[in-house]
């Protein structure tokens, strides 16, 4: 009763900052919620199965359960989403099961609840992805029709493609449509090429045709992590990625991805042999395909977690800001103690 005469005596312009207020806190909590999220996954990737005191290492995990204290992991849903999860009694021995269970690549996010929030993990390999540093003369059509897909014209797309070439290449031989110093001198902030493989994604901003514009559209398919091939992950590459490959075309790309909703992952050149006869694929169009491919994963992998905003929360405000909770993004590759953290979005 007393409460509610208060908030009748609040002008409307305190109401709107209490909402505010609370509205950032929410957006706050999301954001450690996905940051904590984050650092689970990397230590849930390190995991050594062959190690034997992995088990003893995770027993500190086990007494926070349910509750994040500062060092401490938080409780996990151990499965992916879609993985057989009928067994939701928590006795000591399934979070045993779940803490020295390792997380693995895929394209199903694996869950875990950080404080209130329950977070979505996905777990990428940067294979699946375009890496510019492995494209040459031989596989630049791979860029060209994938920068086309995104609906850049096919002027743009050479300038982009050929400046990433002389971008990367150690000599200053400009390619018909791309950049060398001469162009980027005579910007007005000049700056010289690379030269060199490129070391930061936002290093492709600097390419010559590539706007922030572009740069925005294209930068979740490319990537500058890994053995600089150009190879990509068929198992869990994006569409727009495989169907950009010379030789396979969007209806290749659909007839796959059916194929492995179907039957799970392709474990075997062979057997992607097989399928691409099916296909129509075969003899050496299957092997001018095929060096666009592998089964392996990169040993980078793009952590994706997404905090979503508490239930209480969506009920009592539309904002979608916070209905749409928060994403945090690392990258990290393995190195001899597990993972390291290359880059971190936003920082
Ligand atoms: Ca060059």
């Amino acid at each position: 009763m007393i409460l509610s005469m208060v908030a009748l005596g609040f002008s409307k312009d305190t109401k709107m900052s209490i909402l505010l207020k609370s509205i950032s806190t929410e957006r706050l909590k999301n954001i450690y919620a996905a940051r904590g999220a984050s650092l689970y996954a990397l230590a849930k990737l390190s995991i050594d199965d062959n190690v034997s005191d992995t088990k003893d290492k995770d027993k500190r995990a086990q007494g926070a359960a349910g509750i994040v204290a500062p060092g401490d992991f938080p409780k996990a849903g151990a499965a992916p989403i879609g993985a057989n999860a009928e067994n939701d009694d928590h006795d000591s021995e399934d979070i045993e099961e779940q803490h020295d269970e390792k997380w693995n690549p895929g394209k199903n996010p694996y869950s875990v609840t950080i404080g209130n929030r329950d977070c979505n993990v996905y777990l990428s390999p940067e294979n699946g992805k375009i890496n510019i540093n492995g494209l040459n003369d031989k596989n630049r059509e791979f860029l060209v029709t994938f920068l086309k897909k995104r609906d850049i014209d096919e002027f743009d797309a050479d300038i982009i493609t050929d400046s990433i070439l002389d971008w990367i290449d150690p000599n200053d031989l400009t390619h018909i449509n791309g950049a060398e110093d001469g162009f980027y001198g005579s910007l007005p902030d000049p700056y010289k090429t690379k030269d060199a493989p490129f070391s930061s994604i936002e290093e492709v901003a600097l390419v010559r045709g590539v706007t922030s514009d572009i740069f925005e559209n294209i930068k979740e398919f490319i990537t500058i992590y890994g053995n600089k091939e150009i190879s990509v992950n068929v198992n869990l590459a994006s569409k727009e990625v495989l169907s950009s490959i010379p030789g396979l075309s969007d209806d290749i790309v659909h007839e796959l991805s059916l194929y492995m909703e179907e039957n799970g992952i392709i474990g075997d050149m062979e057997k992607l042999r097989d399928i691409f006869w099916e296909l129509g694929i075969i003899g050496d169009n299957f092997e001018d395909v095929k060096r666009y491919l592998t089964l392996e994963n990169s040993e980078f992998i793009t952590i994706t977690a997404f905090s979503q905003g508490s239930s209480s929360m969506q009920k009592q405000s539309n904002e979608s800001s916070v209905q749409h909770g928060y994403d945090y993004k690392l990258i990290a590759g393995k190195d001899d103690n597990g993972y390291k953290i290359y880059a971190a979005y936003p920082e």
